[in-house]
């Protein structure tokens, strides 16, 4: 059985993104030693107003739950309440170099022109390190923004063991074979992000049907007409790649059914697939919102099971690092 940890920020709503490249992959395959956790503590390395935070916290959640996520298979919980992500965060910032921080492209981006930038933001991925670490995960399932953060979470971790003996597994990031990176679909040189300026590139999952439909009708292509990948049509790549994610078919089975249709006609089906995929968890979602005393204590539960795994592990660095055990 392979030890699984992974991840997603409580800031605003998912995205079909999210969904393709995250949430749903991670509820296909639940086993008892993954674990799934909704990461405050990285949302506030850039300014959040209280209320906001949490009730898209619980939102997030919700989205985890309404995608299969099964508290009684394998824990699933919000990060803040197992205060161990946080002290190995910190003895992981103390084992990671200012120089490989200053390299990360997430920080790049989010501190670019910004006048005032958290130190949190920079210290960002050593907390990341820090949560996958803590349960010696061997696999993340994250989309391919967030190789580069892997690769330094085994950099800390191979630093770390060879400096104080062997404490942590060294995890490697596992992509999905479709939905790895689904792009804006007004930009299609971006990815979908929760943090995109337009809303009309985003399919939120929130989003109604209707709205869904239009934004994929509106989705930028290009003057060819021709359904299939390659140079110059990353619009057209983009839809065969989000389209295959959903309907588990291949890119070149849809090519073949799709090619000489006509974008109009390749966009409805999209469109329809897509809202039919998405019915039954915008259906759960809205049901576990509706009951935020339940959700919240389906949350504490996967808390304090996180907590009781966490332990053996944050005692075991603690030590090693000279720490005087309690007793
Ligand atoms: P933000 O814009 O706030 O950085 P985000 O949209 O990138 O948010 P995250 O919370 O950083 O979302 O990501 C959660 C998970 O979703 C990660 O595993 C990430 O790799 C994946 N993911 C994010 N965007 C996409 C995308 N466009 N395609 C596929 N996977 C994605
Ligand atoms: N950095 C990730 C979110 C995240 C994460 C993690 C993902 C925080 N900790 C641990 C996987 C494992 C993001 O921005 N998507």
């Amino acid at each position: 059985m392979t030890r699984v940890f992974s991840g997603i920020q409580p800031t605003g709503t998912p995205h079909l993104g999210n969904w393709m490249g995250a949430i749903s992959r991670w509820a296909a395959d639940q086993q008892p030693e993954h674990l799934f956790c909704v990461v405050d503590l990285h949302a506030i390395t850039v300014p959040q107003d209280p209320a906001t935070l949490r009730e898209q916290t619980l939102n997030m959640a919700a989205w985890l739950f309404a995608a299969g996520l099964d508290q009684t298979v394998g824990p699933i919980y919000v990060q803040s309440h197992v205060t161990a992500h946080a002290e190995l965060g910190w003895l992981l910032t103390c084992s990671t170099q200012y120089g490989e921080l200053g390299r990360m492209t997430q920080f790049k981006d989010k501190s670019a022109g910004k006048a005032n930038v958290g130190a949190g933001l920079f210290v960002y991925p050593s907390l990341m390190a820090a949560d996958i670490l803590l349960y010696q995960a061997e696999e993340v399932p994250v989309g391919d923004d967030q190789v580069q953060h892997l690769e330094l979470t085994r950099d800390i971790a191979q630093r770390f063991n060879s400096r104080y003996g062997e404490v942590f597994t060294i995890p490697k990031a596992v992509l999905p074979k479709a939905g790895a990176r689904i792009m804006d679909l007004q930009n299609v040189g971006k990815k979908m992000s929760k943090s995109s300026e337009t809303d009309a590139g985003v399919i939120w999952l929130s989003d109604t049907e209707k709205v869904t439909e239009k934004k994929i009708k509106r989705a930028v292509t290009d003057s060819d007409g021709e359904i299939r990948t390659g140079e110059g049509k990353e619009g057209v790549t983009n839809l065969l790649d989000l389209f295959s994610a959903m309907s588990g078919r291949s890119v070149d089975d849809l090519v073949s059914e799709y090619n000489g249709q006509g974008y109009g006609t390749f966009k409805t089906a999209i469109a329809e697939a897509t809202n039919a995929y998405l019915a039954p968890a915008r259906q759960r979602h809205a049901e576990l919102l509706a009951d935020k005393a339940e959700l919240t204590r389906m949350l504490v539960a996967g808390a304090e099971e996180a907590e009781r795994r966490a332990a053996p592990t944050l005692a075991k660095a603690k030590d090693v690092l000279g720490f005087i055990a309690r007793g």
